[in-house]
């Protein structure tokens, strides 16, 4: 087998790449590991900022969030049991985010890759890659019980950041920059109408939550938990008790229980690796780089990198032009770490942190009260979260 560009991963990056190089005429062959059940229906990310909106409705691939997709131009802070507006869209000149699951949106690239008759490959299993810096890099896989081999032009790595791609980079050649954070989210979908308009975050003495949603049928709600926490310790009426607790307020606001149809524990970490290129191999999405999910910026950042190695690849076959390829990396890298930095600005302002003083404690609030309080403050969490300007350099 051979195509231009081999892409090992169906989530979000390796979807939205296939795409976007089909709307340039570049050939792309997508193999993924899980089945495509598997992918359509794993609840993760909820928040696209506007310009992730904007590329999915340019990309053509936007009309069912236009549809479905909630608008949202505010965010609420929740602490000492008080309730604050960040009106997110008056502080960044109308910008917007749209919550939309991000496996709606990976169900409707599939759906679109397959109407254009793009090839998707589910299931793979011994997926390896080799010749990275070669003309000729290929990827291996095993599929229906037989070995295969994909000869490509360009391999993109974007199989999360459990995947075989970063580890096939050379040690020598990757510098890994980590921090992990002494607590995890535990994350349930429970069929309720969402309590709140708009995502509620959190800042309680006994821990982070946070509300947010799926469509107004939906709630998808988090409790900060510890690192190592065993889900069997966690019975719904403990979630429960917990989510009333951290969002008790002395204002308006009954939260509303529901079935919990799905539960998990997510880790919360950021990494980075450094560079996302080796030859003609290049690492996109959670492959490349993970933020704590307090900030909403994960799939989004995906989307960014994707953009970025769109134009790259475009440049290279129309022209040969080689200019953006080599620039990848150092291009992405800048937007990853300004998300770093607010994903963990947002982890640090919002959750509990076991074995700090009191003084900790109160510099917190004393920082929630200033971002609630001056504008300029507010602000710059506002600009952040909606998105910063895409690099289109
Ligand atoms: P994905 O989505 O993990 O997709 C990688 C794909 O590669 C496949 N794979 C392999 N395929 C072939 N061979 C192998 N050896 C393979 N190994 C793995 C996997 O099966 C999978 O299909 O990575 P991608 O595309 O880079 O997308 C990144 C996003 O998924 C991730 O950043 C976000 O979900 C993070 N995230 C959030 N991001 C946001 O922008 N907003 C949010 O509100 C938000 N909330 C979240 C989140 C992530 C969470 N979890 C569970 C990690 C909330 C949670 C709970
Ligand atoms: C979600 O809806 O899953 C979600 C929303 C906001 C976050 C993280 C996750 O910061």
């Amino acid at each position: 087998m051979r195509t231009q560009v081999g892409i090992v991963g169906a989530g979000p990056a390796g979807l939205l790449l296939s795409h976007l190089l089909h709307l340039h005429g570049i050939e792309s062959i997508v193999i993924e590991a899980r089945t495509r059940r598997h992918v359509e229906e794993r609840i993760r990310a909820g928040v696209l900022e506007q310009g992730t909106a904007d590329l999915l409705i340019e990309a053509g691939v936007g009309e069912r969030m236009k549809r479905e997709g909630l608008i949202h131009r505010g965010i609420e802070l929740r602490f000492a049991r008080r309730r604050h507006r960040i009106d997110l869209s008056e502080l960044t000149g109308g910008r917007t985010i749209t919550v939309y699951g991000q496996h709606e949106v990976v169900k409707d690239l599939i759906q679109a890759r397959l109407t254009a008759g793009g090839q998707l490959i589910f299931e793979a299993s011994d997926v390896r890659v080799r010749d990275l810096d070669s003309a000729t890099p290929a990827i291996s896989f095993t599929h229906a019980g037989q070995r295969h081999e994909l000869t490509c032009d360009f391999i993109a790595g974007c199989d999360g950041s459990h995947g075989v791609c970063r580890p096939a980079i050379p040690a020598g050649a990757l510098t890994l920059f980590e921090k992990t954070y002494p607590f995890g989210w535990l994350g349930i979908l429970a069929e309720a109408a969402p309590s709140s308009e708009e995502l509620i975050y959190a800042n309680h003495e006994r821990g982070f939550a946070l509300l947010s949603m799926r469509s107004k049928a939906l709630t998808r709600l988090y409790v900060q938990c510890a690192p190592d926490a065993n889900i069997a310790d966690w019975p719904d009426a403990r979630i429960w008790q917990e989510l009333h607790a951290r969002l008790a307020t002395d204002e308006a606001f009954a939260l509303t229980e529901g079935p919990i149809l799905q539960k998990g524990i997510t880790a919360m970490r950021s990494l980075v690796a450094d560079p996302m290129q080796y030859g003609r191999f290049f690492l996109a999405g959670d492959a490349a780089h993970i933020v704590p999910a307090t900030g909403a910026k994960g799939m989004n950042l995906a989307v960014a990198d994707v953009r970025v190695l769109t134009r790259a690849l475009a440049d290279f076959y129309r022209s040969g032009q080689r200019d953006r390829l080599d620039q990848y990396s150092s291009t992405c890298l800048r937007r990853v770490w300004q998300v770093q930095r607010f994903s963990w600005w947002m982890t640090s302002l919002l959750h509990r942190f076991e074995g700090k003083t009191e003084f900790d404690r109160r510099r917190q609030l004393a920082e929630l009260d200033y971002l609630t309080h001056s504008r300029a403050a507010a602000t710059t969490l506002a600009e952040n979260y909606v998105g910063l300007p895409l690099d289109d350099a």
